[in-house]
């Protein structure tokens, strides 16, 4: 890029103008700073110091999955052979210890499992809402919804229908992975397409509800596979205005089947990060999930457009399978220290972002 092009597209920016795939897969030439400056610009415009959180509990209740991905390091198979499914009873546990020490939300994501029924998927969601109406349930990625309608027979109105009734708030972004259909057919064959994944969102949209997106990045795809993702998102968005937030999910290498030549360096995720808060204009929150990210990135990732870090977690299963340091999640004192004293003002919130405490001073 020249230094002329170089000066119209960081104006561009500046003006706040949409950039479309070529401009923004160009904006990984430009320097990192120059990249934190301007993706700060606009969270600090929308957020001024604000850095959010929330106190959840990930439970993941099943790993026996009838896909393979070869990312995937969570699910049974050959390098992990502990298969486990809970009972009702155990998540009801979970959720109702989580409550008590704090969390308003669970964060109930599983893999497809064939054996387990459609019943034993929603009535989780619904024991829990009898018993704790006050937690916010966010559950079933696209890829469970997709699995669960075609394995029953319904159509993705139905199951929507099926999760409301059941008492699931709102979705999670999981199951995005990348949108690009070779990369896709490459790393995970057989699940969920990338429109059946944005059909599924536009639905649930549709029906005044919320979710999230998650973009897997680091693996075989390239910078304009990336780009592509989330431009496919902000069309979405210009369209329902759903999403809550966008999630890049740093890939963890360990225990899977995905040969990878090369790892992202620390600059290339910070890029990504702020050319996500760039882009995508039209979702609020850029979300730098530390489970993938390490703690230190995603506390360095609130100077390049990050608003929010996920939360405590409690315990996770599908990133820690694969190499990620959030097996035992993070103490409530510990990450309200951590982001403050990296600068920014710890603001916990609800799973739909309104504002619960702010930590000053
Ligand atoms: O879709 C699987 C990812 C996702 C690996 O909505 C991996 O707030 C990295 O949905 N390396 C599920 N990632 C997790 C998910 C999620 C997580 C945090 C917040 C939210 C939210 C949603 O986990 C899957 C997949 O992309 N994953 N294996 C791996 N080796």
């Amino acid at each position: 890029m020249t230094a002329v092009d170089e000066r119209e597209l960081i104006e561009k920016v500046e003006r706040g103008e949409r950039l479309g795939q070529e401009e923004g897969t160009r904006l990984y030439e430009l320097d990192l700073l120059t990249l934190g400056r301007l993706a700060s610009r606009i969270r600090e415009e929308r957020y001024g110091r604000k850095s959010y959180f929330n106190i959840n509990r990930h439970i993941n209740p099943t790993n026996v999955c009838k896909d393979i991905c070869k990312f995937c390091a969570y699910s049974a198979s050959r390098k992990n052979p502990h298969q486990y499914t809970m009972s009702h009873e155990e998540i009801l546990e979970i959720a109702g210890s989580a409550r008590e020490k704090g969390a308003k939300e669970v964060h109930i994501v599983s893999a497809h499992n064939p054996e387990a029924g459609i019943d034993w998927y929603l009535g989780a969601f619904w024991k829990i809402k009898e018993a704790y109406p006050d937690l916010h349930v966010k559950a079933l990625t696209a890829a469970e919804v997709n699995f669960l309608a075609e394995s029953n027979g319904l159509s993705y109105e139905e199951m929507i229908d099926l999760m409301i009734e059941n008492g699931v708030d709102s979705m999670p972004g999981g199951g995005a992975e990348i949108f690009d259909e070779e990369v896709r057919d490459y790393i995970c064959k057989g699940k969920v397409s990338s429109d059946q994944w944005l059909e599924i969102h536009r639905l649930w949209h549709g029906r005044g509800r919320q979710s999230n997106a998650t973009m897997l990045f680091g693996h075989v795809e390239k910078r304009e596979h990336r780009i592509d993702h989330m431009l496919r998102l902000r069309k979405l968005q210009d369209e329902t205005g759903g999403f809550n937030a966008f999630i890049p999910l740093v890939y963890q290498r360990e225990n899977n089947f995905l040969r990878v030549e090369e790892f992202p360096t620390a600059q290339e995720i910070l890029k990504t990060y702020a050319i996500a808060r760039i882009l995508l204009d039209n979702i609020p929150h850029l979300k730098a999930y530390w489970a993938t990210s390490t703690i230190g990135l995603a506390l360095l990732a609130q100077e390049f457009g990050a608003d929010d870090l996920d939360g405590t977690i409690e315990r996770e299963s599908i990133q820690s399978a694969a190499g990620a340091a959030s097996g035992q999640g993070m103490e409530l004192d510990e990450f309200v220290s951590l982001i403050r004293n990296s600068g920014f003002i710890p603001v916990e919130r609800d799973s739909l972002y309104n504002e619960l405490q702010i930590y000053e001073g």
